[in-house]
């Protein structure tokens, strides 16, 4: 396999400043640096690097995404206050929430995060790679049409997609999600388009509060064609292959997409200080494995991963590696530090996972693409 890897050290460069949680927290505790910050993504490359694997993959420059490609998602006077307070030095973007700070320059390199996605888009349906990782930042998939929101400023995979579909003709893109919080940015932008089905696997009512219920399945002609898995807090290996088992991959085989995109959020990850999933390095590899193999049948094997969230500078780095050697067809050489995470009681698939599991495959079977399952 050849696997294309996206990145640019101006992604280290985007600001979060140091002030993150409620006033309460403030008051009393040292700043803190905000936990979207340059080093877990850094401690990425420096694993990648170090264990020989950067040097297996084809490096994708990325590119700024033009006004014009922003628009396609997200509303001319909101990408216009994304540049006006980063040209005025930095500030607050995020209207609810908070969380979602921009510094100076900050407006070009998000707009380089949503160009890397597409750059990389490009390069697998050009040819140039099989598949790929874009370890972009800043994340993404809470963007909104007119809305900064938990870190995200544009909505990177929304983008990828709505390129593919404007750009290069494509009709049929699935968007799976494995961050450990709802992708409810990229589900608003399909929220009426059948020709995307979004997939989000989440933790039960973490952020942002109140979305990514099963309800959520779209609207219109887009009804359906958005999928909601949110687990119990504490779910692991077990619970997040039963969702690939029962819904995700079923509902990639009946839709048959042309390609595949992954909302790559390595918060899902054990030892996440953001959420409270317990994936260790084996699951996410799977669960790469088991996309790659789907898409492999289905549209070439066409897998774009784009980065989102995932916040342990100690574990996101080997789980990245871990889905980056899938990528590259398998293998192991960087092995998990940590992979006595693996026997944690509970890693299973419990009841109460397994119930979740079963709503979403009856809210799947009614699915208007169901055709096809058989
Ligand atoms: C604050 C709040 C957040 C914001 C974002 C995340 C995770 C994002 C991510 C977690 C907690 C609330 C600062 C609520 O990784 N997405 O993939 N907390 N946000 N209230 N306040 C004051
Ligand atoms: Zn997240």
């Amino acid at each position: 396999m050849t696997t294309g890897l996206v990145w640019h050290e101006r992604y280290m460069w985007h600001d979060t400043g140091n002030m993150f949680g409620p006033p309460a927290l403030q008051q009393f505790i040292q700043p803190l640096p905000h936990p979207e910050r340059a080093e877990t993504k850094r401690r990425i490359k420096n694993l990648l690097d170090v264990s020989g694997l950067a040097a297996r993959l084809t490096p994708i420059e990325p590119r700024a995404a033009t006004e014009a490609e922003l628009i396609r998602f997200h509303d001319p006077a909101y990408v216009q206050r994304v540049r006006a307070v980063s040209e005025a030095g930095a500030g607050q973007l995020a209207v609810r929430f908070g969380a979602t700070p921009i510094g100076a320059g900050g407006y070009d390199i998000a707009r380089l995060a949503a160009g890397g996605g597409i750059a990389l888009c490009e390069a697998v349906l050009e040819g140039k790679v099989d598949n790929g990782y874009a370890l972009v930042r800043p994340p993404g998939h809470h963007a909104c049409a007119s809305e900064a929101m938990g870190f995200c400023i544009f909505g990177n995979v929304a983008l990828a997609a709505l390129h593919l579909l404007a750009a290069r003709g494509l009709d049929r893109i699935a968007i799976v999600d494995w961050d450990a919080h709802h992708g409810n940015g990229t589900q608003s932008a399909f929220w009426r388009d059948p020709r995307v089905l979004t997939i989000s696997i989440h933790q039960d009512g973490c952020f942002p509060p109140g979305s990514g219920t099963i309800a959520e399945t779209g609207e219109g002609p887009g009804r359906g064609f958005n999928l909601n898995i949110p687990l119990p807090p504490g779910s692991g290996n077990g619970a997040y292959r039963a969702a690939f088992e029962r819904v995700v991959l079923p509902a990639l085989h009946a839709f048959r997409p042309q390609f595949v995109l992954v909302a790559s959020g390595l918060d899902a990850g054990a030892q996440d200080p953001l959420a409270r999933m317990m994936v260790t390095a084996s699951g996410y590899r799977w669960m790469a494995r088991s996309l790659l193999d789907a898409a492999g049948e289905l549209c070439a094997g066409r897998v774009a991963a784009i980065h989102e969230g995932g916040y342990s500078e100690s574990y996101v780095p080997f789980l990245c590696a871990g889905i980056v050697e899938e990528l590259l067809g398998g293998g192991m050489v960087v092995a998990d530090p940590f992979a006595g995470l693996d026997a944690t009681p509970y890693q299973a698939l419990q009841p109460a996972q397994a119930d979740v599991i079963a709503q979403v495959e009856s809210v799947l079977l009614n699915a208007p693409f169901r055709t096809a399952l058989a």
